[in-house]
């Protein structure tokens, strides 16, 4: 046998066991593997079943992902799948772990599946911008009927064991080891004189009106394509032979493969672990954390407090007066009623985060034993500097001090500290026990084992992390604020915030940023535009000046009522609000402005080219590490559609070259807004793309 495929006979089974660290991913070798296991067997008349299991901690995770792209290679999987389907002898799955995507297909390929109770199974290639290619969309509705198949495909879901053996995916759930309940359950079967049972002769399940179901998932993928293809996928297995079925199943999963859906979901799921994978971190030990700090129990410092009660940290709240403090608990008992309500924890778990795990203090003193603290008090640079004074003379020598600051400088608050080595910025985005992304910012003067402490932490909260340096704005505020103004220009250049919206939203957005901006509140927006004017503003940018008058009145968007929409109480959705288009048309006609009409490609284009040239600049200063670190932070952080894979895939799907050129085009109009990135010229020159920079990383 291979070394990643063991074959052992007990009595009259066999047993062919995958080896594959770390998800036993179908590779080449593993499908040989399993091919010459199950030949091995049927090569042996004393074998009467065969037992297909998983060493490690899944059964198998799936096709090997990393293949993807490259010739397929023999035996192909849908290939094995019938021939494992097609043995003569009684073949038994026996799951545990995860059993996903082709693993799973391996599964329904046998005759009998059984699982342990905290197994979970599920076909998750429309994360990849694909379908299930190995018999997924034709066995699984013969199992459980349309709509479940639907259900689990076209979303990609992991349902547990029990659920699996409800819909009737798995026959049985049994507490040993995969090992154990393999022997058992073939035993059991063998005892019985149960037949072989081939999935693909069960009979094919009813129909449903498969174009309403193709439109609705259609329009719930906001733009992406592979779970309304999976519909046609699983109504082949209503309509067509089986064989014919599968080969319908093969021709989308083929035309999908070529997709830039495809490409760029591939992109998103490995550079989501990629992104905390630091060469600098390598062999860095973190510092232990179990008591957590935070100051500043606002929406930020609640949510901090909350993401940490939920991983299991001790957290030590701080706030100015016992009022204050005790507004802060409401905000986090209101947090923990909602993991509550979804089931993240029990009604016990939820008593003993607010009574015991967390302690509500008004005196710096509460903090001098714990391991790190967090800051999100008011984003004032005095402010912090005197916070982090008084945390230097309090916290215990190796005690990390963070900030959560969303701009401002982090080597700056370090100074104001006898310890900057170890001052770090965490960067979490509201509401922080929800938002997935967590900006590491590093300072100068940080040592490795900080930083490798402040990943670890966000790892341990469930977050994507990412390694930001310092600027105004670290990686994803940054580029925020550029395109945003590529927005605002084209709004005074004749593109309607609405328009711009609809264009945004048709590209897969959620929502388009005036939208984003009325449910963010204005009123930060106005903040950050005060404050750059104080600070002093390029005379040679554009300026708008109608975002100031709708604050001016007051509308801050969803918190008011009233922003660039009109929302009418309990609707999500609001109305434009005219006043709006009145302010812009006069400030258009203030400043000469002819406006011209823009399709929702030009909109898209030029939004996405501020965004990319901007990223460009991040990359090359070396506030992110690498392209693939701005995607994770605009897709986590900034809604920015998965199925693209983040701005920079995006750019290299679409060319760098024209890229480039329209960035070039339009800098003879406003050279200092469109002034390309140094790093856009450099890789145009040279032929590279952004995810060669990755690869070369
Ligand atoms: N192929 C290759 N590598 C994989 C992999 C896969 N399927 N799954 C995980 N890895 C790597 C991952 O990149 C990481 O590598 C390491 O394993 C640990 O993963 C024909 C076409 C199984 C739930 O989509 O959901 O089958 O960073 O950190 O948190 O129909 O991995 O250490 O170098 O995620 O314990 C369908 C994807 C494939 C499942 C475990 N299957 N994987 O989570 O570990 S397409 C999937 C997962 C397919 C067929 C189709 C998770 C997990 P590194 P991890 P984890």
């Amino acid at each position: 046998m291979s070394d990643v495929v063991a074959y052992e006979k007990q009595g009259e089974i066999a047993l062919v066991t995958i080896h594959n660290p770390p998800v036993n991913a179908l590779g080449q070798a593993v499908r040989q593997g399993l091919l010459d296991g199950v030949l091995q067997a049927e090569a042996d008349d004393e074998v009467k079943a065969i037992v297909i299991l998983g060493e490690g901690r899944v059964f198998i995770a799936g096709a090997d992902i990393k293949e993807f792209g490259k010739p397929p290679t023999e035996p192909f999987l849908p290939d094995l799948c019938g021939r494992i389907e097609a043995s003569p002898k009684l073949v038994i799955a026996s799951m545990h772990g995860a059993s996903l995507g082709g693993g799973l297909e391996v599964a329904l390929a046998a005759h009998y599946r059984v699982a342990v109770p905290g197994a979970k199974v599920g076909l998750p290639e429309v994360h990849l911008g694909l379908l299930p290619g190995a018999g997924g969309t034709q066995r699984m509705p013969r199992l459980t009927g349309v709509e479940a198949a639907l259900d689990l495909i076209t979303t990609g879901r992991h349902a547990g064991a029990a659920e699996a053996l409800k819909i009737g995916l798995i026959d049985r759930i049994a507490e040993g080891s995969p090992r154990e309940n393999g022997i058992a359950f073939a035993k059991e079967l063998l005892g019985e004189g149960k037949a072989r049972r081939a999935v693909s002769d069960l009979p094919p399940p009813a129909p449903i009106d498969w174009d309403a179901a193709y439109e609705a998932v259609l329009a719930k993928g906001r733009g992406q394509i592979a779970p309304a293809m999976c519909v046609r996928a699983v109504q082949a297995s209503v309509e067509l032979p089986f064989a014919e079925g599968m080969k319908r199943e093969r021709d989308i999963f083929m035309e999908l493969m070529q997709t830039d859906q495809r490409k760029g979901m591939i992109h998103a799921f490995f550079s989501e672990r990629a992104v905390s994978n630091l060469p600098e971190l390598k062999g860095v030990a973190p510092r232990d954390v179990s008591a957590l700090g935070v100051i500043g129990g606002g929406t930020m410092g609640a949510g901090i407090a909350t993401a940490a009660l939920l991983a299991g940290l001790q957290v030590v709240m701080l706030e100015m007066s016992p009022e204050a403090a005790d507004a802060a608990k409401g905000r986090i008992s209101g947090n923990l009623q909602g993991a509550l309500k979804r089931g993240k924890i029990d009604q016990a778990g939820f008593e003993t985060l607010t009574e015991k795990a967390l302690t509500l203090a008004t005196d710096y003193a509460a903090l001098s034993d714990v391991d790190l603290v967090i800051e999100a008090v008011f984003e004032e640079m005095s402010v912090k500097k005197q916070v982090f004074e008084k945390l230097d003379a309090v916290c215990k020598p190796g005690a990390i001090l963070a900030s959560n600051t969303s701009y401002l400088d982090v080597n700056e608050i370090a100074a104001a500290t006898k310890r900057p080595a170890d001052v770090i910025g965490l960067h979490f985005f509201s509401p922080a026990h929800v938002m997935k992304l967590l900006e590491v910012v590093v300072p100068d003067a940080t040592a490795p084992d900080v930083v490798a402490t402040g990943f670890a932490l966000g790892k341990r909260l469930g977050k994507i992390c990412v390694r930001a340096g310092v600027c105004d704005g670290f990686i994803g505020n940054r580029i925020l604020a550029t395109y945003r103004t590529a927005a605002d220009h084209m709004v005074l250049d004749g593109a309607s915030p609405y328009e711009i919206d609809k264009a945004l939203t048709a590209f897969g957005f959620a929502m388009g940023p005036f939208a984003v901006a009325d449910l963010a509140g204005l009123d930060i927006g106005w903040a950050v535009r005060k404050r750059k004017r104080e600070e002093g503003i390029d005379p040679r940018a554009r300026t708008t000046d109608y975002p100031d008058l709708i604050c001016e009145e007051g509308w801050f968007g969803q918190k008011t009522g009233k922003g660039y929409y009109i929302y009418e109480a309990g609707k999500r959705a609001g109305i434009p609000n005219p006043k709006i288009m009145e302010w812009i048309e006069a400030e258009r006609s203030a400043k000469g402005i002819t406006p011209q009409d823009f399709t929702h490609e030009q909109i898209v284009r030029k939004y996405m080219a501020a965004m990319v040239n901007e990223a460009a600049k991040v990359v090359g200063e070396g506030i992110a590490r690498r392209p693939l670190d701005v995607d994770m932070t605009l897709l986590f952080g900034y809604g920015f559609p998965r199925y693209w894979g983040g701005p920079l895939m995006w750019a290299d799907i679409v060319g760098l070259p024209d890229l480039l050129a329209d960035i070039e085009r339009w800098a003879e109009e406003d050279p200092f807004f469109w002034e390309p990135a140094p790093l856009l010229k450099e890789l145009v020159e040279t032929g590279r793309s952004f995810d060669d920079l990755n690869k070369a990383a």
